[in-house]
């Protein structure tokens, strides 16, 4: 064995396992010249063969050259783990200094925002808020409301019937009944919410809101209803330019019952009468089917659509553009 081609193995070593571009490749390499079969242990192998006097410096120098190559594959392996780290390090770095996308922010729907904004003016006169289903049942809707058997709100035509003699309750009021039978006067509730009515036109949406309230005590009148009424009118629209007034009407739960007008002096709409409101003192057999005498209580309830009230004072001129959710309406009325 010559000292030529040991020295010849270095170098193949080194070029071999110092080009190795991966972990598999630099495992071949090491194996191909310290595996089992490799070209290194072949010739240590072979140090037998050798003549004794041979042996000695042969055999160190096997071994030198064993080390040099061990410390290839030990420089190629840190070599290779330092590429790879960095090659992760650049596919992974965040550029800190680039602007933000931004998101973009929600907002809410102008029929909410409304029924906030009388919940709020109510609550600061003393006015709890009701809440109850949407799918009612006859008694709270029509019953209990002094609404007769036959009376043609009761008609599939007008009224959306569900299963279970059950319907979608066409008014707010089925939500004060519930409420009114649970509390003792003085009773002084709203009940907003989702009304139902079949009646789908350019005016009519057949799911609509409505927001109604009710005040029982002793010694209530109409004369309550105008003040609280006109008290709220000028809050809602902020302004004091506001005339209310009463004009009768008929509803099966109150007598006498009154449609309610205002009429502002200023704007776009000045001077003319707009009917915002149903209203009347309570039917005697409601306060009687909500548990009281009435011969004792009396009081008033009113009913306005919360879309009426929206597009007054938003200014909104068709009704459909509540339900069509089109992004460039509702982020006029965003925060
Ligand atoms: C209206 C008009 C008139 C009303 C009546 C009641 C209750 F609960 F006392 F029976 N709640 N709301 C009422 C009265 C509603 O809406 C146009």
């Amino acid at each position: 064995m010559d000292t030529a081609s040991i020295d010849a193995l270095i170098g193949l070593a080194r070029e071999t396992v110092g080009t190795a571009v991966d972990a598999a490749a630099l495992a071949n390499a090491k194996a191909r010249f310290l595996g089992r079969d490799g070209e290194l242990t072949r010739r240590m192998k072979d140090l037998g063969k050798a003549t004794p006097e041979e042996r000695a410096a042969l055999g160190k120098r096997l071994n030198e050259v064993k080390q040099a190559i061990e410390s290839f594959v030990v420089a190629r392996e840190a070599e290779l783990a330092r590429a790879l780290l960095e090659t992760r390090l650049a596919q992974e770095a965040i550029d800190v200094t680039l602007p933000g996308r931004g998101s973009a922010r929600g907002g809410l729907h102008p029929i909410t925002l409304t029924i906030e904004r009388v919940e709020a003016i109510f609550r600061s006169i003393g006015f709890d808020v009701a809440d109850g289903p949407e799918i009612e049942e006859d008694f709270y809707n029509f019953t209990a409301l002094n609404t007769p058997e036959n009376h043609p709100a009761r008609s599939m035509h007008d009224t959306f019937y569900v299963e279970g003699g059950l319907l979608l309750r066409t008014h707010t009021s089925p939500m004060q009944i519930r409420y009114a039978r649970m509390h003792q006067p003085p009773i002084r509730v709203i009940a907003p919410g989702k009304t139902y009515r079949v009646d789908s036109d350019a005016t009519h949406s057949p799911m609509f809101h409505q927001v109604e309230g009710l005040w029982v005590e002793e010694n209530i009148s109409l004369t309550d209803l105008k003040n609280v009424y006109a008290d709220f009118v000028h809050r809602f629209f902020e302004r004091d330019d506001i005339d209310v007034r009463f004009r009768p009407s008929y509803f099966p739960f109150t007598e006498p019952s009154a449609e309610i007008d205002m009429r502002f002096a200023d704007g776009p709409l000045a001077g003319r009468w707009l009917e915002v409101c149903g209203a009347g003192q309570v039917h005697p057999s409601v306060i009687r089917n909500i548990g009281l005498d009435p011969e004792r209580y009396t009081g008033f309830a009113f009913g306005s659509g919360v879309e009426r009230l929206a597009m007054l004072r938003y200014g909104v001129g068709d009704l459909r553009l509540f339900y069509e959710n089109d992004l460039r309406f509702l982020q006029q009325f965003a925060g």
